[in-house]
């Protein structure tokens, strides 16, 4: 028996996964965790629901449940709760009474919208407490954001098999806006400056997106709209939409995932909501779903796209001026669907959550790297420098400095940081 290896052996190890390492392009994530959900995943979406101060994981499924997954605040999930609602698309609402989220999904069995309340203040579960009806089947893919001025958050359903959005106000009215021929996503933003959001689509059957701007009148309740506009794509067949500003001019710009010619449309707003320049950037095979987060936080937005042909992630990486040249593909479940970018390790960067269309689970990538905007000598996260942070240094040779090698540099440079404090 090993007994020197016994005793060397420090309790404390079990953490330094989660301490920095590699931060540069290249180290920002180490291989993907599944974890089970329901059969037939479609979307995952990312929320506290328990309110403990980590990020969950709520997952829709086709043909099985809808899995609660509760994080541990190291990014490692468990199954709490499953409800038998089939759900094509969903939404938190987040504004309730307890400000605990409840979740809005889309029941694809049945044709109607699901509110699910949130119990986790008692137990941890979601009941069904409503069900509204409407006119429409689907596939829907489901968009909550405020479209007046009333400070309610209005629903927007888009539904492919009608080539329209449909808008749903404060009072439980609705009503349809055509788009281009099958629309499978939507982004809500203001494209025009006018502070009031709009409705870009992505239309696969015209690969091409529509803009409908918004033209609410001032305090009103009822969503108005002018008529699409529609802006050609170049890429074929669109599978998800995201916004935010990507040449840092002021004016939200639009990013487009394509199936088939499996790369992303970058669309530059000129600041009314057309869309004039135009610029395509590759990824992986049968990109399904877009979303623009800065992975490797260096203030530039990056795409991050899941790939359902080729099983993977990717990721461009943004300069700040509409261009993502440097990309880096990390590992996925078989055939993702959508993904989610989030703080899943408390203290980290964002990871990404996504769902395969293959097998039942969530596939995970934490993020390697210490979150710089928190103070990095606090090693326990716990919100002080003090002999807990020095202990758990020395016990669990925290290769501080990055060199690979644990040495009286790491703890100088551990000491020069712990003394300087944190802001
Ligand atoms: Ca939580
Ligand atoms: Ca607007
Ligand atoms: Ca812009
Ligand atoms: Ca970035």
């Amino acid at each position: 028996m090993n007994r020197t290896a016994r005793i060397m052996l420090p309790l404390v190890l079990v953490q330094s996964p989660l301490l920095a390492q590699d931060c540069t392009r290249g180290g920002l994530y180490g291989p993907d965790l599944r974890f089970t959900v329901g059969e037939s995943p479609t979307q995952v979406g990312a929320e506290d629901v328990d309110l403990d101060g980590d990020i969950d994981l709520v997952v829709v499924t086709e043909s099985g449940a809808l899995s609660v997954l509760l994080n541990d605040a190291t990014g490692l999930f468990e199954l709490a709760s499953s409800i038998g609602v089939r759900s094509s698309g969903f939404v938190f609402e987040s504004n309730t009474g307890s400000g605990y989220p409840n979740i809005l999904a889309w029941d694809t069995e049945f044709g109607a919208l699901v509110t699910l309340e949130n119990l986790f203040e008692f137990l941890p579960e979601f009941v069904e407490v409503s069900r509204r009806s409407f006119p429409f089947a689907g596939p829907v893919s489901l968009h909550r954001a405020e479209l007046t001025t009333d400070e309610f958050e209005d629903l927007v359903f888009v539904v492919k098999d009608e080539n329209a959005v449909y808008v749903e106000d404060k009072t439980g009215l609705y009503e349809s806006f055509a788009t281009g021929v099958d629309p499978v996503d939507a982004t809500l933003a203001d494209m025009d400056g006018d502070g009031q959001r709009d409705v870009v689509v992505a239309n696969a059957g015209t690969s091409d997106v529509s803009v409908l701007l918004n033209r609410s009148k001032p305090f009103g309740v009822i969503p108005m709209f002018e008529p699409q506009l529609r802006f050609g794509l170049f890429g074929d067949t669109p599978s998800a939409i995201a916004s935010a500003d990507l040449d840092n001019d002021g004016d939200t710009d639009i990013v487009v995932s394509n199936r088939a010619s499996n790369d992303v449309s970058v669309l530059l707003n000129d600041g009314s909501g057309f869309l004039i320049a135009k610029k395509r950037f590759g990824v992986g095979d049968g990109p399904a779903d877009v979303v623009l987060a800065d992975i490797d936080r260096d203030t530039h937005l990056d795409i991050i796209t899941a790939n359902q042909g080729s099983g993977d992630i990717t990721i461009l990486f943004g300069s700040g001026d509409a261009r993502f040249d440097a990309s880096e593909t990390f590992n996925a479940s078989a055939s993702p669907r959508t993904l989610v970018v989030a703080t899943l390790a408390s203290g980290m960067g964002p990871g990404i959550a996504s769902v395969s269309g293959e097998y039942d689970e969530v596939s995970v990538l934490r993020s390697r790297c210490a979150d710089e905007s928190l103070c990095r000598p606090d090693l326990n996260a716990d919100g002080n420098l003090d002999f807990f942070d020095l202990t758990l240094l020395l016990q669990s040779n925290v290769d501080y400095d990055g060199n690979t090698v644990f040495d009286f540099f790491d703890l100088s440079m551990y000491l020069g940081e712990f003394l300087a404090g944190c802001p």
